[in-house]
């Protein structure tokens, strides 16, 4: 699997009869189908996408050109993580992420919604630091306590139980990218392991969950990422072929 990213002028690669994830690398909503999919052993391919050169056919399966979108048979898709994930979960019953309870799905999807705040503070942060007030800082740390009181709640390892679930996998991506704002000089976005003894708990457990590790990047990897595109220059294609997994940034190929 190729981790560069298509773009216009490219040909789209021919179907192979597998599922097929269309992605961006640094894409936390992308990242949270492949998490799925891993955690789910579902055989599949991903093609990554350039979304400032995007390719002419990635609108055949994405109208709007986002992604994650999910090609489940050859020319037909459907697009956004938290739809794809539910179609996957369903359709492929055999390790179900969501709960059972249809009250505990509510309440994960609450948890879902409570953490939005945090979302939107980390993307100002990231990308568009010049708009910070001191309020998304707050809504930031509002998250964090907010998960945290939840884990305390439940006292389980993961949100879901004993295993990681779809409402982990779900938040996962911006936890993993949140650990790189205070390498971009936000320290006021650190996750302070003293106030945060569970969630930090929590990080670490997730960072070894199989389906994560295959395929998280070190903080300082989304660092360079972000720099990259907050100057307005994403470089996409900054990893090498082998670059998934591990904590640790790899360096180009020279
Ligand atoms: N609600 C969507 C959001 C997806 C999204 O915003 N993806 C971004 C990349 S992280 C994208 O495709 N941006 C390109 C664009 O908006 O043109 C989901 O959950 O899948």
């Amino acid at each position: 699997m190729s981790e560069k990213h298509l773009q216009a002028g490219d040909v789209l690669p021919p179907y192979n009869g597998k599922l097929r994830l269309f992605a961006m690398r640094f894409c936390p909503y992308a990242e949270r189908s492949v998490l799925v999919l891993n955690a789910k052993n579902i055989e599949y391919d991903l093609v990554f996408i350039n979304l400032d050169h995007k390719p002419e056919w990635i609108f055949n399966f994405s109208p709007k050109g986002t992604v994650p979108a999910l090609e489940y048979e050859e020319g037909k898709a459907i697009f956004d993580s938290n739809i794809i994930n539910v179609y996957l979960d369903e359709k492929y019953p055999e390790k179900p992420l969501q709960a059972s309870d249809p009250l505990r799905r509510a309440q994960d999807k609450i948890i879902v919604e409570n953490f939005s705040g945090a979302q939107a503070a980390f993307y100002t942060a990231a990308f568009n630091s010049q708009a910070l007030q001191p309020n998304m800082v707050e809504n930031f740390h509002k998250g964090l306590e907010g998960l945290q009181k939840e884990l305390e709640s439940r006292g389980t390892k993961f949100l879901s139980g004993d295993d990681a679930g779809l409402v982990d996998y779900t938040l996962w991506p911006f936890l993993e990218r949140f650990l790189s704002l205070p390498l971009l000089g936000k320290s006021e976005f650190a996750i302070d392991p003293t106030k945060y003894a569970l969630l930090s708990t929590y990080i670490e457990a997730m960072k070894n969950v199989p389906a994560v590790k295959s395929y998280c990047l070190a903080p300082e990897t989304h660092a360079k990422f972000t720099e990259s595109r907050a100057k307005g220059d994403p470089d996409y294609n900054m990893l090498d072929t082998s670059a998934v997994c591990c904590m640790r940034p790899r360096k180009k190929k020279e």
